[in-house]
């Protein structure tokens, strides 16, 4: 079966492939030089970006969770104030939260989405590159204000009234409600996003139930984000307003509810775990499948399954306020929403064992991490259905066990698939393997170093340690146990260090791994490693869930896009029939400019409400920019490819 349009450019037959691929890829590619590096618009190039910034920001975070340990290594230590140590777990929080939690998930599903689903790009190319610059605007001004006092020291949820003028004079909370601004922002965009390219540009063929499980968890993470995002924004729309032009938002004198923040923010707070943990669960997913070499156990309870972790991910924020004194009521009922989200989390994990148990699987580097990630990801389950419970709550909250129990979530349901990520597609990116020796060794540090890190941490909470204090006296006894955790640390930190000397070994040296070196089922494996500019040669015909082991999983190419010009096919939300065919933008440095107006704005907002104003007027010309009606250059009028 194909697909024909009727009213089409043809590639005349008989060209031969070679002027086919050349057009695609001069159609696609974007411009030479630094001219293309400011006007990109290719989602995987985009992608790319988030990934290597957020690795960025994710070592600023681990030196300064480092610093911390050290700190907390003995008893009474003089290495850092209680300034000091305020600012470090603030900004460490924030850094890890904000800056690389969301976007390298984010930019992990803007670089994999469109591959897997077979299409050329993402559904609006040019948001999608101001999504990147707002998330670097974000980034560069919570760390560029560092050195102008703009740093913030009430920890990464900023409640009030701690967060408000009287408490916290100077400028570092206002940067902080600014980079929440641009990094909301930009998830927004992401989100909106990923939930277009995926309902639209899907291949052929691949209806809802045929979609690969990794695209149906970013397809929940970014619903989850609509959903989540919008909360802190207002709360963080209110808090400047709060601070610089005295509304009353907050002010408890003149009547506010001293809890609004709190619900505000973790109306937000909770959800974001999840849209952190969500994407995990699709990326284990694949690896899973991969590696068993065979199809998912219970593809449809594991659909239902992360559909129902988004859903119920959004009834669960209360239980971070069980301390504030809320009605019994409301207490029971957050205290069963919490329990409940484990069943989703189990049903997934015995999808999991019984394919591996079923397939043959082949223990290489990315099944490791995978493995760890489900033993580390119960511990923090197990402490996290403890914590559910309203009494226990009471006991040990704001001590290290809640320290230790969101680590092992985070750390655990989140950082330990990003790894097996990272050696899974690692060869789809570069072209090369990550070195399968160097790995394990990368395992087994970040394992060992793991557990010695955070699972001291849940004796010393019910010893009786509170989180965020700068130091303890030595007569407590928690000395041992914090030398520990620290020797812990470094461990992880040399594991950390060993990931990258194996990825600057690998990039230049690593075996060439071809196009689809683990065997794998979707579609991504299916095209060069790197991909060319425009993905997949032919668009596919999918007609199987795993269109790579099918015998005939893809039949057929699309046919009648034209390649002359940047269309692609636009298909059902459902059933993904085809539709229409659509044209999408190519370069354009409006999205920068529009970034760099959105900057000054927010920036600006910072020292004067005045600069918002300017900064949106200079945005005005930046969309007037963007949308200017300009022909598509050259080729477009062109009927036929000559
Ligand atoms: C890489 C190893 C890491 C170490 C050694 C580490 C260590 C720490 C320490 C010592 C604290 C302060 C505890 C306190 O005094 O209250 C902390 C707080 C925190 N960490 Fe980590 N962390 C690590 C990674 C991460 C990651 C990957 C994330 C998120 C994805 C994360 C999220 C947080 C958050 C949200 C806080 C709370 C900050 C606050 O209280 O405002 N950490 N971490
Ligand atoms: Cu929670």
């Amino acid at each position: 079966m194909s697909v024909a349009f009727p009213p089409a450019a043809r590639i005349a037959p008989g060209r031969g492939d070679d002027r086919e691929a050349d057009l695609l890829a001069r159609t696609w590619a974007s411009p030479p030089g630094i001219r293309g590096w400011f006007t990109t618009v290719h989602h995987r190039t985009i992608g790319l970006r988030y990934i290597a910034t957020a690795l960025v920001f994710f070592t600023a975070g681990g030196v300064e969770a480092l610093l911390m340990r050290l700190q907390l290594a003995r008893p009474e230590n003089a290495l850092l104030g209680p300034q000091a140590y305020n600012r470090l777990f603030t900004l460490h929080g924030n850094t890890m939260m904000f800056l690389f939690a969301v976007p390298i998930m984010e930019g992990l599903a803007i670089y994999l989405v469109p591959l897997m689903i077979g299409t050329r790009n993402v559904a609006f190319p040019r948001l999608n590159a101001y999504g990147y610059y707002a998330y670097l605007i974000g980034g560069l001004l919570l760390y560029g204000a560092l050195p102008f006092g703009g740093a913030s020291d009430v920890g990464w949820f900023s409640y009030v009234p701690l967060a408000t003028l009287t408490y916290s004079p100077g400028k570092g909370v206002d940067v902080w409600t600014q980079m929440i601004y641009f990094t909301e922002l930009s998830a927004l965009v992401v989100a909106v996003e990923l939930i277009v390219t995926i309902f639209k540009l899907r291949a052929p063929g691949m209806s809802l139930d045929r979609m690969p499980l990794f695209v149906w968890s970013m397809l929940v993470m970014s619903v989850m984000i609509v959903f989540a995002m919008p909360a802190i924004i207002v709360a963080t729309t209110f808090l400047p307003l709060d601070r610089m032009v005295e509304t009353r938002f907050f002010d408890v004198a003149a009547g506010a509810d001293p809890l609004l923040w709190q619900h505000l923010f973790w109306f937000f707070g909770h959800p974001e775990v999840y849209i952190v943990f969500v994407p995990a669960l699709g990326i284990v997913s694949s690896i899973v499948v991969a590696f068993a070499g065979r199809p998912i156990v219970g593809y449809t309870a594991m659909v239902f399954a992360v559909v129902a972790t988004g859903f119920l991910g959004f009834g669960l924020w209360v239980h971070h306020m069980f301390a504030t004194g809320l009605p019994q009521l409301g207490m029971s009922f957050f205290t069963a929403a919490s329990m409940m989200i484990a069943i989703p989390s189990g049903i997934q994990i015995f999808c999991w064992i019984a394919t591996l148990w079923a397939g043959r699987p082949r223990l290489r580097t990315p099944l490791l991490f995978v493995l760890g990630f489900v033993s580390l990801f119960v511990v923090g389950g197990l402490t996290g259905v403890m914590l559910a419970s309203a009494p226990l709550d009471l006991q040990v909250h704001d001590t290290f066990f809640v320290v230790g129990h969101f680590h092992y979530t985070l750390i655990g349901g989140a950082v330990f698939p990003l790894f097996a990520a990272f050696y899974y597609w690692f060869p789809k990116v570069t072209g090369r393997r990550l070195g399968e020796g160097l790995g394990r060794w990368n395992f087994w540090l970040l394992f060992i170093g793991f557990n010695a890190t955070f699972f001291p941490m849940h004796l010393l909470g019910l010893q009786g340690m509170p989180r965020r204090v700068y130091t303890y006296s030595a007569e407590l006894g928690w000395g041992s146990l914090n030398l520990v955790a620290t020797g812990g640390a470094l461990l992880l930190a040399a594991g950390l260090l060993l990931f990258l000397v194996n990825v600057a070994w690998s990039v230049r040296r690593g075996a060439i791994a071809g196009d689809n070196p683990w065997e794998a089922d979707t579609l991504e494996w299916a095209t060069a490693s790197p991909p060319p500019a425009y993905n997949l040669r032919r668009i596919p015909v999918v007609t199987s869930r795993y269109p790579l082991w099918a015998a005939n999983g893809a039949s057929g190419n699309v046919e009648g896009l034209r390649i002359d010009r940047r269309e692609v096919l636009v298909t059902t939300p459902l059933d993904a029939e085809p539709d229409h065919r659509a044209l999408l933008p190519g370069p354009s440095a409006w999205p920068l400019a529009l970034g760099a107006a959105t900057g000054v704005g927010f920036i600006g907002a910072i020292l004067s409400p005045v600069w918002a104003l300017i900064g949106a007027g200079l945005a005005f010309v930046a969309l007037v920019g963007w949308f200017w009606p300009r022909p598509e250059p050259g080729r477009d009028r062109r009927e036929a490819v000559p």
